[in-house]
């Protein structure tokens, strides 16, 4: 029996996807509109703990004052009634044909005062909101053609736009931090900073690096065929994993937003592993929003929208007491130890070694045994087995 959420699991969901209409390049609409208000008790009731969304989710693109008002009063009231918080905010600039070459790096800078205009209003509720995390998703940022786009001047737009949200926040006292997220293509046929690397990258240019981290995603990366928790495990290392989005891909093809787990699963259990354990060593671990990024599939109705969104929260329940089973597992403590994972954590020089005194230790270099070291196993594939057995529940 897959266990009930509840708000301190603190799973977050986008508006945007369980509000998802299922229109796709090729098809119309399958599902009616849903209002903000009743995603809210829906996803109160179902156990969640956060709701997330772009300016556009919220209140239609160029409404009025009074019309903005109105919105955001009656979901702010929703969400006063259920408990639910708003623990992310982010921005839509990519929807409206005015973004159609981008927001903070279209080639036409009118454009760019006006995203960058858009997200200062949203950065302000963010903060009216009291969310703490600030979400950026450059979908749009990007080309098909590469000799269309100065790549370098966009970066510095880039760059020029989160420094002066990282200003502004600080100088209106909002403590948000913001979180860039990778994509690597779709919508356009190549998107800035594709991957998490790209975007760690970034972010050591800014003028406020302590204030910008990540918000990958496990689709994006398995799109490029990389490892998501790989991906993670780098961003908790440098300090960056601000904030993720969770959902399900089966290889190398567009963005499938599955349910989370509905993709690799075993990457998915090392992921929460990762998450609450700290992997291996037991390293940091990750105690934000477990925020959901998936679209529910075309082919379900509404019933099917709620079911979907459950089940993006027991897959993680799920695999969270499979991992504490197989960290319990006194054969998975042999087997890490004779595989040699926790050594990795001995630094290679010894206590106050410098270059001289290992350039002089024979043992490390010209007494080796080469052959008789490189003839010992690893047995990663029983280690792995043994996952793949408390994944299953044979253990
Ligand atoms: C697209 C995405 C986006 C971002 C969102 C920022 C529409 O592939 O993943 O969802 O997550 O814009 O949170
Ligand atoms: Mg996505
Ligand atoms: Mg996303």
């Amino acid at each position: 029996m897959a266990p009930r959420p509840t708000p301190a699991d603190k799973f977050s969901f986008g508006l945007w996807t369980v509000g998802w209409q299922a229109r796709d390049p090729f098809g119309d609409a399958t599902r009616p509109e849903l209002d903000a208000v009743e995603a809210v008790h829906r996803l109160a009731e179902l156990g969640a703990y956060g709701i997330t969304f772009h300016d556009d989710d919220l209140i239609p693109f160029g409404a009025d004052a009074a019309t903005r008002d109105q919105h955001i009063a009656r979901f702010r009231k929703a969400l006063d009634e259920t408990g639910l918080v708003v623990p992310m905010v982010t921005t839509n600039l990519f929807t409206h044909p005015i973004f159609k070459d981008g927001g903070f790096t279209s080639n036409d800078r009118d454009v760019r005062r006006f995203a960058l205009r858009k997200v200062l209003r949203q950065v302000d509720l963010a903060a009216e909101l009291g969310a703490s995390t600030f979400v950026m998703w450059g979908g749009r940022e990007g080309s098909e053609y590469d000799l269309a786009k100065d790549v370098q001047a966009a970066l510095d737009r880039y760059r020029e736009a989160v420094n002066l949200l990282t200003q502004y926040s600080i100088d209106k006292g909002y403590n948000l931090r913001f979180a860039l997220e990778p994509k690597p293509n779709e919508p356009r046929g190549d998107i800035l900073l594709p991957t998490i690397g790209h975007a760690l990258g970034f972010i050591s240019q800014l003028a406020h690096p302590e204030l910008v981290g990540l918000n990958p995603e496990v689709g994006h990366e398995q799109m490029a065929g990389l490892n998501y928790a790989h991906g993670i495990a780098q961003a908790l290392w440098q300090g960056k994993l601000f904030h993720l989005d969770l959902n399900g891909q089966r290889g190398i093809k567009y963005d499938q937003d599955l349910v989370f787990g509905h993709g690799d699963l075993m990457n998915a259990f090392a992921l929460v592993d990762l998450l609450e354990n700290g992997g291996p060593n037991g390293g940091p671990t990750y105690d934000g929003p477990r925020h959901f990024d998936y679209k529910p599939s075309r082919t379900e109705d509404m019933d099917g929208v709620w079911a979907s969104a459950a089940a993006n929260m027991s897959t993680y329940l799920l695999l969270k007491e499979r991992a504490a089973a197989f960290r319990a597992d006194p054969e998975v403590t042999e087997a890490l130890a004779a595989s040699k994972v926790g050594e990795l954590s001995t630094p290679t020089l010894g206590d106050g070694e410098g270059y001289e005194e290992f350039l002089a230790d024979r043992s490390a270099f010209e007494d080796v045994d080469v052959d008789a070291v490189a003839e010992r196993g690893f047995a990663f594939v029983r280690l792995n087995q043994l996952a793949v057995e408390h994944l299953l529940g044979a253990r």
